[in-house]
């Protein structure tokens, strides 16, 4: 196997892996992972919601060698995004946009694809010819929390995220499938214990059982993924979430001290406009500024549109009869999308009452 010949090892990809920026990096075999099996049952139980593309990867998701057939080796990498703000759960002001900490800076796809792109450029020029390599952060069809724990980077806690021992969750995935073999590293076990801190504090109960998660309950996804209208019967309990949820990882004690992202702190930095903004602040703007707000961010993937949809509800949540005024006589071309407008209408009737 070219790997082995050309002598490249576990420990040689972990130090390159820290000169690119990762800050985690451990060594999977691609192997069948019992946990990989989950996925069918969660697809059939419907818990994908919309998400057709888990539907039609179903089967590469369940072992990267249908990635990549001579695939022996999952090097699973970590980047950290924490930064020195409050947690959303700390706030008490229901006016104020709690938006994903992930997605405050830069695109983490952008910015960790690039260093991806070194490192493969690296194995495949000390591994030579014969060398296979697929590089992919959330970008491929592969279950990366599974490769990960497996790696030793961390457990899938009952929230379902990948919490590092000495990190904890705040941790961009991303891996490198190859042909190489190279020793790999222990799994991690899990660290929960008795706790159920996400369960209980979930404010959707979409935490339906420890380790399973209900996407068509989950404000991650309804803010995000969800493309259309917010169902009614579901748009109290989004409360001020404009965009994604972190609440099952701020509860979770595995971050009370999690660590600071070192190697790239300036990428996940709030942008001015997305540090704590208030709802009305954000509405209120023109659409030609939220484009350029959410260029190169993560955000831009719900866009304009479904942005306005999401503050529509959170605004309504607000308690602020004063808002109200402002939903209405904003007039961008977003705001007259029926879609929008809709939200608009449920929320003006909920703060006028
Ligand atoms: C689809 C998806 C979503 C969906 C579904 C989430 C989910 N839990 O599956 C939605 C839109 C809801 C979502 C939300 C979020 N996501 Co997301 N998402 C993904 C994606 C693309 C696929 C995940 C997947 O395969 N789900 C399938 C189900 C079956 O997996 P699972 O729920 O994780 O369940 C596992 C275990 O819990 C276990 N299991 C399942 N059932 C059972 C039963 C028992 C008894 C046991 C023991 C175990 C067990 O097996 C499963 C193994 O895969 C990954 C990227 C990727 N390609 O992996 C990112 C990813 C998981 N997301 C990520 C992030 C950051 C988020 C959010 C934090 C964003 C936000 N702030 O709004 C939230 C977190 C919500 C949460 N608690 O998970 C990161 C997570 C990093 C980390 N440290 O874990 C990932 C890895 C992207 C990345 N490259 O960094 N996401
Ligand atoms: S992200 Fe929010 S809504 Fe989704 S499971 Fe976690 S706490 Fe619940
Ligand atoms: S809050 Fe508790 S149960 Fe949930 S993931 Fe963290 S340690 Fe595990």
């Amino acid at each position: 196997m070219p790997g082995t010949a050309a002598g490249i090892t576990a420990a040689d990809v972990k130090r390159q892996a820290a000169v690119q920026g990762f800050d985690l990096c451990g060594i999977a075999p691609a192997a069948a992972h019992p946990e990989l099996a989950f996925l069918r049952e969660w697809l059939d139980r419907g818990y994908a919601g919309e998400m057709g593309y888990m539907h039609r990867s179903a089967e590469r998701r369940m072992d990267v060698r249908q990635v990549l057939p001579s695939a022996r080796t999952v090097i699973a990498l970590g980047t950290l995004y924490n930064t020195e703000r409050p947690y959303s759960t700390d706030s008490d002001d229901p006016r104020r946009a709690a938006i994903a900490r992930y997605a405050w800076g830069d695109d983490y796809h952008v910015v960790i694809q690039k260093r991806l792109d070194a490192l493969l450029d690296w194995l495949r020029a000390e591994a030579g010819a014969g060398f296979e390599g697929r590089a992919y952060v959330d970008t491929g069809p592969v279950q990366e929390r599974v490769y990960a724990q497996h790696a030793g980077l961390g457990w899938i806690g009952k929230n379902t995220c990948l919490i590092n021992f000495d990190a904890g969750s705040w941790i961009f995935l991303s891996e490198i499938i190859c042909n190489l073999e190279l020793d790999a590293d222990a799994p991690s076990l899990d660290q929960c214990g008795a706790c159920t801190r996400c369960l209980d504090a979930c404010p959707t109960g979409a935490l339906v059982d420890p380790y399973v998660l209900d996407s068509t309950k989950c404000l991650s996804y309804l803010t995000i993924e969800l493309k259309g209208s917010i169902p009614a019967a579901q748009r109290d309990t989004i409360g001020e979430h404009a965009y994604g949820c972190d609440v099952c990882q701020e509860v979770c004690p595995w971050n009370r001290s999690s660590s600071m992202a070192a190697s790239s702190a300036g990428a996940w930095q709030p942008r001015a406009g997305l540090d704590g903004p208030r709802l009305v602040d954000l509405w209120s703007r023109r659409d030609d500024d939220l484009r350029t707000l959410l260029k190169g961010s993560a955000m831009k993937r719900a866009g304009v549109r479904r942005l306005r949809r999401n503050l529509a509800v959170a605004i309504g949540n607000s308690g602020d009869p004063a808002a109200a005024d402002a939903l209405e006589s904003h007039d961008e071309e977003t705001c007259r999308d029926p879609l929008v407008a809709e939200h608009v209408a449920w929320a003006v009737e909920k703060l006028r009452g």
